[in-house]
């Protein structure tokens, strides 16, 4: 009751919510941008196909491959949803994934707002030229028995090859089964992806029993560059199987199997060798006592990290300056992201965070 109530007046900021020792995850929230890529397969598949729709189509399927990562990883690794670290202004997470046919994809993930928190994040595979930038935050509510969490922020890929970029937003979500003390993540309303080649996909979300019955459940639409018409549907689990029909030929097949995709993991440098202000090293104290369900250790090591911060943000406006974000800038979006959000018909941020890549290469930071 009191982790309910704790929700109920967090007003939107979800940093602030207590709650119970078994809800708690060791985790940093700038670790979670690793679900966007941890299957490179799918995630490089688009730079391969030279036809335009198929392209749009790969990306589709990349992204609705990303779900199941995204929201269900800690309710089938921990048994639950679970309450991350909150990320201190400046944390990095930084890592690499190492596969056969894909070479090298590198993540860079970085903590630029500790209030309200935004998470920044780029990552790349040079090899197949491709580059996925975003950031986001999150405003939550909570309603009589569900916490209500909207995004802030998109994501943009880009293909190098085909100098080409997706607009890509973020769902809506809601936690479930908090009564319980289980909670878990649903998907609700729409994301669209919409691509600078005009084509454009729309993707709607629904829990059990509103298309289908079954959770996590989706219907995507995928539109050519003329509005009107409409190429494909996809319906299915996101978490599970899905079909596509071709409109115009009315046939259907198989679009994904989640169950088959098994994640390549990432790759980490041990603590030893990571920055203090790298997101693993930085909490390893919180995170092994949260393992242990040590909450006193947990309360004190996290009052360690809290009150730096507190002493750093003093010293800044002492001395008048402002935090400087390591890899990161805000800056007014007026390139050919702007364009995209435009066609998306969204209203396009005014500043977005972009990733400086000279800046991290010149750093020792970039030795992965
Ligand atoms: C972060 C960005 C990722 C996708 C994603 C997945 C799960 C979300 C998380 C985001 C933000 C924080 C989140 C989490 C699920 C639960 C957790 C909303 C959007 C909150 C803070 C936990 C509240 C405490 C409990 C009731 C579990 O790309």
């Amino acid at each position: 009751m009191t982790f309910l109530r704790s929700l109920a007046s967090s007003k939107g900021d979800l940093s602030s919510i207590t709650a119970p020792p078994f809800i708690l995850s060791g985790t940093s929230l700038v670790e979670y941008s690793k679900f966007w890529a941890e299957l490179p397969d799918l995630f490089v598949a688009p730079t391969m196909i030279l036809d335009k729709e198929e392209r749009a189509l790969a990306v589709l399927r990349w992204f609705i491959a990303t779900l199941k990562g995204q929201y269900t990883s800690r309710n089938e690794a921990l048994g639950s949803e679970k309450k991350p670290l909150n990320p201190f202004l400046g944390e990095l997470f930084l890592g690499k994934w190492e596969t056969e046919l894909e070479g090298t994809t590198i993540l860079v993930s970085e903590q630029v707002s500790h209030h309200p928190p935004v998470t920044a994040y780029a990552i790349y595979n040079d090899a197949y030229g491709i580059e996925l930038q975003g950031y986001n935050g999150q405003k939550a509510s909570f309603s009589t028995t569900m916490l209500n969490v909207r995004q802030v922020g998109h994501a943009v890929l880009y293909i190098k090859k085909f100098d080409e970029y997706y607009y890509i937003s973020l769902p809506t979500l809601h936690i479930e089964g908090l009564f319980y003390g289980a909670p878990y993540v649903e998907l609700e309303q729409k994301t669209l992806i919409q691509s600078s080649s005009g084509y454009r996909a729309s993707i709607e979300y629904s829990g059990k029993g509103y298309f289908s019955g079954k959770k996590n459940t989706f219907k995507a639409k995928l539109y050519a560059p003329d509005e009107s018409s409409l190429l494909y549907t996809i319906s299915g689990q996101w978490s599970g199987n899905s079909t596509i029909v071709n409109e115009k030929k009315e046939s259907d097949s198989a679009f994904y199997d989640a169950t088959e995709h098994k994640v390549v993991p990432l790759i980490v440098k041990p603590l030893v060798q990571q920055a203090e202000y790298e997101s693993r090293r930085a909490w390893e104290k919180v995170a092994t006592a949260v393992q242990v369900m040590d909450y006193d250790t947990i309360h004190v090591e996290k009052s360690k990290i809290e009150n730096q911060q507190r002493e750093l943000r003093k010293k800044e406006k002492e001395e008048g300056v402002v935090w400087q974000r390591r890899y990161f800038e805000l800056i007014e979006d007026e390139g050919p992201l702007k364009e995209v959000a435009e066609l998306a018909g969204v209203e396009p941020d005014e500043k977005v965070w972009r990733f400086n890549r000279e800046a991290f290469e010149r750093s020792p930071d970039s030795k992965l």
